[in-house]
Parts: C-alpha cells; sequence; structure tokens
C-alpha cells in the first residue's frame, strides 16, 4: 500500500464522517459528538489537506470559504419560477381559502395540509447537480435572481454534497436563510460596543449577509438554512406529498423545520396557528406567520396558481414584530450595579403580540447612534422574549418640536457624580452604598429566588423597606424585626411573622446561591456555581488572587478582577463578617483540584479505535484523572493510546519517540485508580 493511498483513503474517512456529523447536527438537530471532537477532526482534515494540497477537492468540508472575494454578483434565471405567496390574517379568511379549494376540487371533504412556521429571512435556490451543490440564487424578484454560491457556500447547515443516494440528477431546493435570534443580538451587541452599524431585525441581518462580495464576512454571520419546497427536479423522482418531499429532504442532509406537521382541514390549520403563536416567543428564530400547504401534490397541481402564487398555499400572518409610535420622554434608571440605562417612554403601542410603552435604550452612545431625539418617531422591535427595543429612527417624520435628549451628569436617585470608565459604554453612578436605587437592587437581587429565596420579599415591599429608611443593605434584613414590619402599610401581622420566619430560614443556604446573591458584576448563576466548587469555602474565595481566579473554569480577565476587587473591598468584607455572625451558614463543598490527580499533568493523544470504551469516554475517563487529552501529537504529549486502525498519528508518535500503549493496556490503567 503506498503512502499518498493510505493518506487518501483516511481523507475520504474524515470528510465522510464529517458529513455524517454535519448530517446529524443539522439536518437532525442530534448531535452525535462533541464540538471538541468534530473539531479535531476538521483540524485533523485540514492538516492532511495542506501536507498534500494535491488531494484538496471543491466539495471537502474545508473549502467553505473562497480566498477572493468576488467583483460583482451575476444573475441566475429561475427556471421554474419562484412564486410568491398570498395572506390571511384571520380565521375567516382561512376558512375562505379552505373553502375555494374545497369549490375547485368539487370536494366535500377535508383537505390534508403541512402547516410550517413561515421564517422572516431570505428565500433562497440550492441547486445540486449529482448531489452536490453547483449554485446558489437569491429569489429577486422570483423569475431572475443573484448568484451568491459563494456565499451560501459559507452556511454550515446547507450540504455541500448530499448524503445517502436516490436523489434526483438535478434538485433545486427552495428554503429561507435567516440569523437565529441569539445570532442576531450577539453581533448587534458587538457591533454596538465596537460603534458599528447595527442590523434592524434578523431578516434585514440575513439578506445583508448574503449580499456580500466577499465571501469571508459572510461565513462570520450566523446563517442558517431551512428548506420548505423543491422548484427544478430532473432525472429522478420525488415522493408524491409535500411533507414526504420534506423528510426525503431530510434523509438527504438538508435541513427543515422541526416545527412542520401534517393536519387534516382548516380548524386543525387553527388548533395549530394557536399553538405556535403561543411558542413564537420561544422559538429560536423570528417568524412572521405560518404557511398551510395542500399536501398531495395531484391536488396542487390540479389548483394551479394565480399572479399572487400558488392556489394550494397561503401564509396566516402573526401581529408584527415591529410598529411605529412617538418617543413621549427619557428616563434614567439605576441598576444594581449603578449603571445608568436610559429607557424611551413611548405612546403604547400593540407589538409582538403585547401593548409596549417602554423600550430600552441601552446607553448613551445608541442615543447616538440612533440620532433619536423626544417627539420623534420610531420603530419599535420587540421579537421573542428580548425586551422591546428601538431599532430606528423614521426620519421623514420627525416633527419641528423635538427636544434633544440630555443625559444626566448626577445619579438621578442619590445625586452623586456619574462616570463614565475609558473604554466602557456604561455610565455608572459613584454613590454605590448611598444610592437608593442600587440598595434596592441589590437587596432584590440577594432575596431573589435564584440567591437566597426570601420567601414574600418581593420587590415593591424592597422598595419599600429602602424608603422608610427600615433597611439600607443586605445585612439589616436580618435585623428586622415583626414590630417593625407591621407599621408598613398592609402588612398585617401574620404577613410580618411569615416574613421574619421567612428570613431565618434562608439562613441555610448553599456557597453558590449565597456567592450569587452578593451581586458581584459579571457573576451570573454558572460562574458562582464553578467559583463554589473550585475554592470550596468563602475564606478560600476571599483569599484567592486574580491568579488564581483566572484558573476557574469561565473565568476570564474581567470576572476575575470584579471578583478580586470585590471581596478586597473593606464595606464588602465587614458585610460579609456580619452576615456571617446573623447565622448565615453552608455547607462546605469539598475540593477536588487537578493538580492532585494521579494523571495531573499528563497529556494523551487517543487514535484509531477504542473499542470496549469509545472515544468519548475514553476521553473523559482520562480527564477525571487529570490528564488532558489533545487532538494532535507534539513534543508536549507524555503517551499516545493506539486503538484499531491507528493511523498518522500513531507513525507521528513514533517518530517524535513518544509512549504509546495499546487498548488492552490503557484498560489497565484505568483499572489501576
Ligand atoms: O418560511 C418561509 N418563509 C416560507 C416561504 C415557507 N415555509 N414556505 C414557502 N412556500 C412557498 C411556496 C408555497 C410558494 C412554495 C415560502 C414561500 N413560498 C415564499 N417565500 C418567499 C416568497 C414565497
Amino acid at each position: 500500500m503506498s503512502e499518498s493511498y493510505t493518506v487518501q483513503q483516511r481523507v475520504n474517512e474524515l470528510r465522510d464522517t464529517i458529513n455524517k456529523h454535519n448530517y446529524q447536527y443539522y439536518a437532525l438537530d442530534d448531535p452525535s459528538i462533541p464540538d471538541a471532537e468534530y473539531d479535531r477532526l476538521i483540524r485533523e482534515l485540514q492538516q492532511l489537506e495542506k501536507q498534500y494540497p494535491e488531494l484538496v477537492s471543491e466539495d471537502s468540508p474545508t473549502q467553505r470559504v473562497g480566498a477572493k472575494p468576488l467583483a460583482g454578483f451575476s444573475q441566475v434565471s429561475h427556471e421554474v419560477p419562484m412564486l410568491s405567496l398570498d395572506n390571511v390574517f384571520n380565521a375567516k379568511d382561512l376558512r375562505g381559502f379552505e373553502q375555494r379549494i374545497r369549490d375547485r376540487l368539487g370536494r366535500s371533504d377535508p383537505i390534508t395540509f403541512t402547516c410550517e412556521p413561515k421564517l422572516d429571512g431570505a428565500a433562497v435556490s440550492l441547486l445540486y447537480r449529482f448531489g452536490r451543490l453547483e449554485r446558489g440564487a437569491t429569489r429577486g424578484d422570483g423569475v431572475v435572481g443573484e448568484d451568491i454560491t459563494h456565499n451560501v457556500r459559507t452556511i454550515p447547515s446547507i450540504p455541500l454534497v448530499l448524503i445517502g443516494d436516490n436523489f434526483p440528477d438535478v434538485l433545486e431546493i427552495r428554503g429561507e436563510i435567516y440569523m437565529p435570534r441569539v445570532g442576531f443580538e450577539a453581533f448587534n451587541e458587538k457591533a454596538r460596543v465596537k460603534g458599528e452599524k447595527l442590523f434592524v431585525n434578523p431578516r434585514n441581518a440575513a439578506a445583508g449577509s448574503l449580499r456580500q462580495l466577499d465571501a469571508r464576512i459572510t461565513a462570520s454571520r450566523p446563517l442558517e438554512m431551512c428548506c420548505y419546497s423543491v422548484g427544478l427536479v430532473q432525472g429522478g423522482d420525488l415522493p408524491n406529498s409535500h411533507s414526504d418531499i420534506l423528510m426525503q429532504l431530510q434523509r438527504w442532509g438538508l435541513r427543515i423545520n422541526s416545527e412542520m406537521r401534517t393536519v387534516v382541514g382548516g380548524d386543525e390549520c387553527l388548533d395549530y396557528h394557536d399553538g405556535l403563536l403561543t411558542k413564537r416567543e420561544a422559538l429560536p428564530y423570528d417568524i412572521d406567520g405560518i404557511v398551510y400547504k395542500v399536501d398531495d401534490l395531484e391536488l396542487q397541481q390540479r389548483l394551479g396558481s394565480t399572479a399572487k402564487g400558488p392556489r394550494w398555499a397561503i401564509a396566516h400572518k402573526f401581529p408584527a414584530e415591529e410598529e411605529m409610535t412617538k418617543l413621549l420622554g427619557v428616563d434614567f434608571q439605576v441598576g444594581r450595579t449603578g449603571a445608568i440605562t436610559p429607557v424611551a417612554r413611548l405612546e403604547p403601542v400593540f407589538v409582538g403580540g403585547v401593548t409596549v410603552s417602554n423600550a430600552t435604550l441601552h446607553n448613551r452612545d445608541e442615543i447616538d447612534r440612533l440620532n433619536v431625539m423626544v417627539n420623534d418617531t420610531v420603530i419599535i422591535r420587540r421579537a421573542g422574549d428580548v425586551i422591546p427595543q428601538v431599532a430606528k429612527v423614521v426620519m421623514e417624520r420627525r416633527p419641528a418640536n423635538t427636544e434633544a435628549i440630555v443625559f444626566p451628569q448626577q445619579c438621578p436617585v442619590c445625586d452623586s457624580e456619574l462616570i463614565r470608565v475609558e473604554g466602557e459604554v456604561v455610565t455608572r453612578c459613584s454613590g454605590t452604598l448611598i444610592c437608593g436605587a442600587q440598595q434596592k437592587e441589590a437587596i432584590k437581587h440577594f432575596s431573589s429566588r435564584k440567591a437566597l429565596d426570601i420567601d414574600g420579599l418581593g420587590d415593591k415591599l424592597v422598595e419599600q423597606l429602602v424608603d422608610e429608611k427600615l433597611i439600607s443593605s443586605v445585612v439589616d434584613l436580618y435585623s428586622l424585626t415583626v414590630e417593625q414590619l407591621i407599621t408598613l402599610d398592609r402588612m398585617g401581622s401574620k404577613s410580618a411573622e411569615n416574613l421574619v420566619a421567612a428570613l431565618n430560614a434562608s439562613k441555610e443556604t448553599t456557597l453558590p446561591k449565597f456567592l450569587f446573591g452578593l451581586g458581584i458584576r459579571e457573576v451570573g448563576v454558572a460562574t458562582a456555581a464553578s467559583l463554589a466548587k473550585y475554592f470550596g469555602t468563602l475564606a478560600a474565595l476571599q483569599k484567592a488572587s486574580v491568579e488564581d481566579l483566572l484558573s476557574v473554569t469561565d473565568v476570564g480577565p474581567v470576572v476575575a478582577q470584579h471578583v478580586h476587587d470585590f471581596f478586597n473591598n473593606t464595606s464588602n468584607f465587614d458585610m460579609l463578617n456580619i452576615l456571617h455572625d446573623k447565622g448565615i451558614r453552608w455547607p462546605d463543598i469539598e475540593v477536588k483540584h487537578a493538580d492532585d490527580l494521579p494523571l495531573a499533568g499528563m497529556v494523551y493523544v487517543i487514535t484509531g479505535t477504542i473499542e470496549s470504551l469509545g472515544r468519548i469516554e475514553a476521553k473523559e475517563a482520562l480527564e477525571a484523572l487529570g490528564a488532558k487529552v489533545a487532538g494532535s501529537v507534539s513534543k508536549k504529549t507524555s503517551c499516545v493510546i493506539a486503538g484499531l486502525n491507528a493511523g498518522s498519528k500513531l507513525t507521528k508518535a513514533q517518530t517524535l519517540g513518544v509512549d504509546v500503549i495499546d487498548e488492552a493496556e490503557f484498560i489497565k490503567l484505568l483499572a489501576k485508580y
């Protein structure tokens, strides 16, 4: 066997494996291996392709991003036009749609429909020839679109080659490319911090990302594809219902919407509608409605199309997630850590299914970026469970009586000076402990469910207690008496007793909850849990240096500094002592440091198949013993575990003189501990 033959085999094997994992991940939404393992496969393939450039092929999973930007877009004619969709906005018109279909078909029995979410992105066409992605195009006007092949190739959920077999020689897929909400928010957040241009909504973000001449830009955007129909089909057959076609597309590795259902009759369409409308906020992407389609292809053909779109399909639109309204004024709120947030007061507007009268303006830069003024007409966006945002000012409607928004110099609550640290976007109140707003927010946070979980101490009550000067920090909570509490408005003796009992009960807590409750900047539930697990006791954490803190999982320099600052502040030190004296307790946590584990400091590499364990378990077993598991062999490797059919890594280990053990020895090693 020649060397290049085995390398070619390994390359093919890697490509197959990667494509199968892509299928599991994107088409089935059921990842079969951890991301880190996937990355290792990709890296191994990249490495081999770099070493043997003659083995690079255009549809290799490593070849998604081309090197050179295009000079311009070329036009693409859609051989089968991409039709548009007619709309309905209510149940009555939907029943009208169903009735028209029945009349045309001369049928009295109910029709079977597929229902699928109407994604709010950009409609595209993908042309596969002999299973290889040949061309991607925008819908354009439905007849002529633009060639965006270089960009669609960068989208991970679009397979470069179909998997399985029996696909038609020519298969044109239609679907929507969209940006999931989390990706959109993250993209805008980054752009906001850098002072760059923001996208108004995920639809614009998707369309804008596809309209790039440089595919590297598209590749950096979190885009996904979801398929909803086929266009041109030649040299092969597809099933004879829409739902079966989609299921078949999924088996070939294409992504379809997991919310798709087949229902019988208009009533069930409406049930689906109500169900999805309730779920709308929880979906990870924006939808603007539902598309109902007659499932049977023969019936579709008999129904045909009009200029507005097919007679066999209709979009049922949801309430819009963007609406216009007037900006009445701006308030400045003070958060737990003193951050000042400008909040837009709006003429109430129904958007995304609720009436909105406030929207965040984030910070001072955001006001400048939007160039927004009081009395402006603004576009409010409320999608998912994200707080409503001011997306844009409608400049054409700017009235004569606008007023500039003046960012205050002093805290609106305690009058302390506001400060903005160089390079940070947030403006903060410097009053920390004396600021009533920060006191209230800190106490609310401390008593919240994920922290000390003080039953009956709601936000309103905290505000009342601070306003009445009964408390000004969390330590005061534990001095409250029934006699003091009953002096409050709407507080009976029973409620007062219950609250004192709840305060006492809250003293038995856990270290993670307590740490979270302290409200240290950037320390959420997960970080609090990591800190507790790593240090085990509060005393150990109080003594930790920034460097110690950096060893904790998920703690980066910023968080480490915040934690360190918090524990080295004398007022905080006093507060912690008092809380301890008041009887707040938690069980200590036993800490196991990686340094004490038997394989600490060792770097293992696993290659080939480990039959008795599987790679993931093998890796986990090693890590549990304190070892690191790396993806490639280097001089730093302590030992290579060579399973069945071990390949290039074994050769490399032998060349470098690294220790090699086989599966049997590996099992013996594990058994030893
Ligand atoms: O999710 C969508 N945006 C979506 C759009 C969908 N799920 N199905 C669609 N089906 C069609 C037909 C019935 C014409 C095949 C569509 C669209 N059309 C469509 N998207 C943009 C214009 C038309």
